[in-house]
C-alpha cells in the first residue's frame, strides 16, 4: 500500500459525485428522512430512474480537464439504492428503467484514462434495510422518525445486526470484484450513537478493512473524519481542524447545501476563485480536496459545475 497512499498524497484533487434516487427530487440527499417518505414510496423513485444523462466518458474527460487525479462515486447512499450491479438486493440501477451499472461505467472509463476509482459507501447508515441500526432504541435519529414504524423493519429481539453487516460485506465484497483495481474504499456513516468500541464490535470494523486488503492490497480504506484509528487516510468535511497522522482529504461541495442536487440551489453554485480558494486551503494543509458534483437528476453534471470546473483546470494550468 505505500506506493498507493504515496500516489494519493500526490494526487491533490479529486471529484465526488452525490447520484441517486434523491437526485430525481432534487431537495437534497436527505430527502427521505428530512420528509420522512416512507421507505416503500421512496422506493417508486427507482421507476423513474432512467439516467440517460449519466456519461462517463464526459464525467472522466471533465475531471482530467480539472486537473483532477480521481474520482469518488456514491455506489450506496444511506437510503440505500445501488448504482451498480448486486445480488443481495433489488434496489439498484441494474433494475431501473435505466437498467445501467453506472459504477462500472465509471470504473471502466476512469481504467481507461488513468484515473483512480473509488468508492463511497455508506455504512453506518441505511433507511431501507429491514436489520440495520436505529430501530431499537439505539439512541440515534439515523433512521427517518416515522409516525408509524416502518412495516419491514425488524423490532425488538429479532432485530439482528449481524444480518445487515453480513449484507455490506458482501457489496462491498462485489464492488472490489467485478470492477478491477479499485483505488480506495471510502466508507461513511458514524453518525450512529455507540461508542467507538461498541460500535467497532457489532459492524466488525477491522474484520472489514482486513477483508479488503485481503481482496485488494493496494485499497485505500477511510472512514470519514476516522474512526479506528487503523484507516489509512482521513476524509473529513470542509471545516476540518486539526492534524492527521495519516493523508488527509478535505471534502466539500460544490451547492451552498447538500450534496446530492438541489434545486434550490441553482445559480448559487461555488464561483471558480472559491474553488481556487478551497484549493488553496487544503494545500495548507497538506491535504488533497475531495470536490462534490451533485448530478441533475438526468444524470448529467450540473451546467453550472461543468463551466466552473473547466475554469478551475485553465487556472492550474496557468499556475
Ligand atoms: C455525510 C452524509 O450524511 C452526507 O449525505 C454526505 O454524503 C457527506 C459527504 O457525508 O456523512
Amino acid at each position: 500500500r505505500a506506493a498507493a497512499l504515496q500516489w494519493f498524497r500526490s494526487a491533490k484533487f479529486g471529484m465526488f459525485i452525490h447520484y441517486g434516487l434523491y437526485s430525481l427530487l432534487g431537495r437534497h440527499e436527505w430527502v427521505q428522512r428530512n420528509e420522512k417518505i416512507h421507505v416503500a414510496e421512496y422506493a417508486k423513485l427507482a421507476d423513474r430512474f432512467t439516467a440517460e444523462g449519466f456519461d462517463a466518458d464526459m464525467i472522466t474527460d471533465l475531471a482530467l480537464e480539472t486537473g483532477m487525479k480521481y474520482i469518488n462515486i456514491t455506489t450506496r447512499h444511506h437510503d440505500s439504492f445501488c448504482l451498480f450491479e448486486t445480488k443481495y438486493t433489488d434496489f439498484k440501477s441494474t433494475n431501473s428503467p435505466a437498467k445501467r451499472d453506472l459504477v462500472g461505467e465509471l470504473a471502466q472509463q476512469c481504467a481507461n484514462k488513468g484515473l483512480g476509482m473509488f468508492f463511497y459507501y455508506s455504512h453506518g447508515r441505511d433507511w431501507r434495510h429491514p436489520h440495520a441500526p436505529n430501530n431499537w432504541g439505539w439512541g440515534s435519529a439515523a433512521r427517518p422518525q416515522y409516525e408509524e414504524e416502518e412495516p419491514a423493519y425488524v423490532q425488538g429481539a429479532e432485530h439482528d445486526v449481524a444480518i445487515y453487516t453480513e449484507f455490506m460485506n458482501n457489496q462491498i465484497t462485489e464492488l472490489l470484484t467485478q470492477y478491477g483495481p479499485v483505488a480506495g474504499i471510502w466508507l461513511d456513516g458514524i453518525g450512529v450513537l455507540l461508542s467507538k468500541k461498541e460500535k467497532a464490535a457489532v459492524f466488525k470494523c477491522q474484520e472489514l478493512y482486513d477483508m479488503i486488503h485481503a481482496a485488494q492490497p493496494q485499497v485505500l480504506v477511510s472512514y470519514k473524519q476516522g474512526f479506528l484509528g487503523t484507516e489509512d487516510f482521513k476524509a473529513p468535511e470542509r471545516h476540518f481542524k486539526g492534524e492527521s497522522d495519516v493523508p488527509l482529504e478535505l471534502c466539500d461541495t460544490m451547492q451552498p447545501h447538500g450534496w446530492g442536487y438541489t434545486k434550490a440551489d441553482d445559480g448559487k453554485h461555488k464561483t471558480t476563485d472559491q474553488v481556487m480558494a478551497m484549493l488553496d486551503k487544503a494545500d495548507a494543509m497538506n491535504a488533497n480536496l475531495l470536490l462534490n458534483t451533485g448530478p441533475m437528476p438526468d444524470g448529467s453534471i450540473h451546467p453550472e459545475d461543468v463551466a466552473t470546473f473547466k475554469e478551475v483546470g485553465k487556472r492550474l494550468k496557468e499556475k
